[in-house]
């Protein structure tokens, strides 16, 4: 097992890396930015070593004071959060070439993932279902046009190296088509320095569902179920839960195998996502895989009852992983939403600054209650990063004793000095068709008008 881990993140992942490393008798090096440099999460490490300037490009997303930084701290190993350079497949090659251990998959893996029309093309043969479209990066214009006409109409066109929303385009007529592609094409150049697109069919009014895997080195994956995740604004989710209201034990079942076996087929080791988007009859196809932790693991872990922070450093210091299939069981229902720093009546503008007031609930009613935070009261929000603050995340019995209890959980949290979404919470988690389960990824529109 590592001695000591980096973790090349900060905010509350940093803290929730920290906490698992100290369970397992590892020690911690947190990194910080100037900015950062009273960030409580610095306290709770081991060591502590500022990378740089306050600005991402110079701290978070610099390689070479990451690494220089494991280097001088003696790490063995390097935890990259979410975000930042988690899916970096350069950053994991400099890792290895330089003898750190990237907790995460290869670069190879992170690589083949991040093109998301390879992705799509390596599911395809690994026998996972997806929407209907092409095969690859569209060549000619003018042939993916007889696809589309074939598949029908709308069609979605999707920027290969983008991913979660980002440089995706609508078309919903033949006459608009090229139009549409030398749009998205500038776009995908202008945001990713790749203008390669693919195709698919559009699926209206669908869910975002997403399961959770594990596998180690010795060929062993285990799904853990899977999260729903329609609940987004701008692809910014906001509020995530396990299991999905429409996903039974049957279904589960057979895309868990499904998805296992594909991972396994690819050599993936470490924590992954699979996202898929189920359309109204049920169907779900397969969307993208997201090579990293991600923000609402807590949710599965409150379920399944399994530590993927931990999981991760115990595949990625070689071992095994601690379960098998059999042993991951679905218990309850959980629920997470993102409490960020923004002003909802200013269309969620951040809101930085001093949190005077901030006191999360500890408990709620009929819920056990997990708050994942770095803020605490006195902090100063820096103007520089991700606006979120706060995981609050509940655990009962069945869906609606967790609806219920994160309500009250929400009353309860007291918070001052900056603006929060803690009431678009509320209000999504008060809403008729959300109590009943009834909602897809157009609800947040619906919902905020
Ligand atoms: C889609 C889609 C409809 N049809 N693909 C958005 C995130 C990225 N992973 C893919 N996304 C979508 N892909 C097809 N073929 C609709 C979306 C989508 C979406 C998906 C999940 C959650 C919210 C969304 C909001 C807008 C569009």
């Amino acid at each position: 097992m590592f001695k000591r881990i980096l973790i090349a993140n900060r905010g509350e992942i940093a803290l929730r890396v920290i906490r698992a490393c100290r369970q397992m008798g590892i020690e911690s090096v947190a990194v910080y930015s100037e900015a950062d440099a009273d960030s409580p999460h610095l306290e709770q490490a081991d060591h502590s070593v500022c990378i740089g300037g306050s600005k991402s490009e110079q701290s978070y997303l610099n390689m070479t004071a990451m690494l220089q930084a494991a280097e001088q701290t003696e790490c063995k190993a390097i935890h990259p959060g979410y975000g930042f350079m988690a899916e970096n497949a350069l950053f994991a090659q400099m890792c290895h070439q330089l003898k750190f251990t990237f907790i995460g998959p290869s670069p190879r893996v992170i690589r083949l993932m991040g093109d998301k029309a390879t992705a799509r093309r390596t599911m395809v043969a690994a026998g996972v279902p997806v929407v209907p479209g092409t095969q690859d990066v569209i060549g000619d214009p003018a042939r993916a046009l007889e696809t589309a006409r074939s598949i029908g109409f709308p069609v979605l066109l999707k920027a290969t190296a983008g991913g979660g929303g980002k440089g995706m385009r609508v078309c919903r007529d033949a006459d608009s088509f090229e139009q549409s592609f030398r749009e998205a094409s500038f776009e995908a150049l202008k945001a990713f320095g790749n203008a390669g697109l693919y195709l698919e069919k559009y699926i209206e009014g669908g869910r975002h569902i997403e399961f959770q895997f594990m596998a180690d080195a010795f060929g062993h994956a285990v799904h853990m179920g899977e999260r729903e995740c329609s609940v987004q604004r701008n692809h910014q989710k906001l509020v995530e839960e396990s299991p999905s209201p429409v996903v039974d034990a049957a279904l589960r079942e057979k895309m868990g195998a499904i998805v296992t076996r594909a991972v396994t087929a690819i050599g993936y080791v470490g924590a992954g996502t699979m996202e898929f988007l189920r359309d109204h009859e049920g169907n779900l196809y397969f969307m993208e895989v997201n090579t990293r932790l991600q923000v609402e693991h807590p949710v599965t872990e409150m379920v399944t009852g399994f530590d993927l922070v931990q999981e991760q450093i115990r595949v990625a210091a070689n071992s095994s992983l601690s379960m098998s299939q059999e042993e991951v069981a679905l218990d309850g229902h959980a629920i997470e939403v993102r409490v960020n720093a923004e002003d909802p009546f200013q269309g969620f503008k951040p809101s930085p600054g001093t949190v005077t007031v901030f006191d999360p609930p500890r408990e709620a009613k009929g819920v056990t209650v997990r708050v994942d935070t770095h803020v605490r009261p006195g902090y100063r929000i820096p103007p520089y990063y991700d606006s979120m603050i706060c995981k609050l995340i509940v655990h009962g019995p069945d869906r609606e004793t967790a609806r219920i209890g994160m309500l009250d959980a929400l009353d309860r949290f007291k918070v001052d000095g900056i603006k929060t979404t803690i009431d678009v919470h509320k209000k999504i988690l008060a809403d008729e068709a959300f109590a009943r389960g009834d909602y897809d990824t157009g609800f947040i529109a619906r919902l905020l008008g």
